[in-house]
């Protein structure tokens, strides 16, 4: 796999220095919070993992079985012989794996392109998907829009956009709406994006994937608070925190929260700062949109899009919808 790194990181502010402007900037909040992006550190990403293969997590594996089944059906809404696949977020492979063998199955040529910030990511697909000298694949390290401009340049085929995984559901609706938005403006007419949505579902379902009963979801949690400890020289005792995954039916999300269980203070050394928690201020992590088939047309047609089908599983858990782009 060629891979091409365009993360300039003379002009990019130092990893580090961002982790602590946003910790600095989420604690300092009245409704104090923490960003999701920082979750997936080694131990976040392996944590995240095991969530993903647990049984009560079922996102993922749903997923998995509607694309094993719409593949096919994927490939031949697709009219041209040559693809390019843009991946935005590298992800395991498995399912992008799928997606792939449809296409090559149908005798098309594809050019895979994943893009993600992290080059270790990028790395760990090499390991899933399979050689064929009908596929070519090239890793992109950059964020998304920048990536997507960069094979933009070097390529007229038709696209087909995956953002998998129910990744849309971590962004709230006007973030979700500026980035399909922003997804839109990098394609052209007639190109395609294929995209992963948990739906609503019955209240307890939903819960119990936020609250596996391993606990790796708590895990993954409080290790946002041993990373602050880490890496900023924090000094949260994770124990003291109560891990909280509810649904919060006004808004249509699962949300997490860390809760202090009594007063207490953190000091941040590379901060130099201290931050008190009083005994059950919620700390927000994490929202995970769910969505209604309504909901997903909506913000197809609101952000320039057609919807060429929806794929679907028998119980209706999650979908994958397969937009086009409209262009007048
Ligand atoms: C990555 N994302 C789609 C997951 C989700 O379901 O929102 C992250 C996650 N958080 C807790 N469990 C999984």
């Amino acid at each position: 796999m060629e891979i091409s790194n365009l993360v300039n990181y003379e002009n990019h502010i130092n990893d580090k220095e961002q982790f602590a402007l946003d910790v600095l900037n989420g604690l300092s909040r009245d409704e104090k919070m923490l960003s999701t992006k920082y979750f997936y550190d080694d131990k976040g990403s392996e944590l995240f993992q095991k969530i993903t293969k647990h049984e009560d997590y079922y996102l993922t594996r749903t997923e998995y079985e509607i694309l094993k089944q719409a593949n096919k059906e994927i490939a031949n809404i697709i009219s041209e012989d040559e693809v390019d696949i843009v991946e935005l977020g590298a992800g395991d492979g498995h399912k992008s794996k799928l997606i792939i063998e449809g296409l090559l199955e149908s005798g098309k040529t594809v050019n895979y392109y994943p893009i993600d910030i992290s080059a270790e990511a990028m790395k760990q697909l090499e390991e899933v998907i399979t050689p064929n000298e009908n596929l070519q694949v090239h890793g992109v390290v950059a964020e998304y829009f920048e990536g997507l401009r960069y094979i933009n340049e070097r390529s007229r085929n038709r696209k087909l956009v995956l953002f998998l995984g129910s990744n849309i559901g971590n962004f709230n609706r006007h973030q979700s709406h500026y980035f399909l938005q922003h997804m839109w403006n990098g394609l052209e007419a007639n190109d395609m994006a294929l995209i992963g949505f948990d739906l609503k579902k019955d209240v307890e379902k939903l819960t119990a994937a936020y609250n596996d009963s391993s606990g790796y979801t708590k895990e993954f949690n409080l290790n946002l608070l041993e990373r602050i400890n880490k890496e900023l020289g924090g000094n949260f005792e994770p124990e003291n925190f109560q891990h909280v995954g509810i649904f919060n039916p006004k808004i249509g999300a699962m949300e997490s929260y860390l809760l202090p269980k009594k007063d207490q203070s953190v000091y941040i050394k590379s901060l130099k700062k201290a931050f008190h928690f009083e005994a059950f201020e919620p700390l927000h992590l994490e929202y995970s949109f769910k969505y209604t088939k309504g909901d997903i047309e909506t913000m197809c047609f609101d952000s320039g899009f057609q919807v060429a089908k929806h794929f679907t599983d028998k119980n209706e858990y999650f979908i994958d919808s397969l937009w086009r782009v409209v262009k007048a």
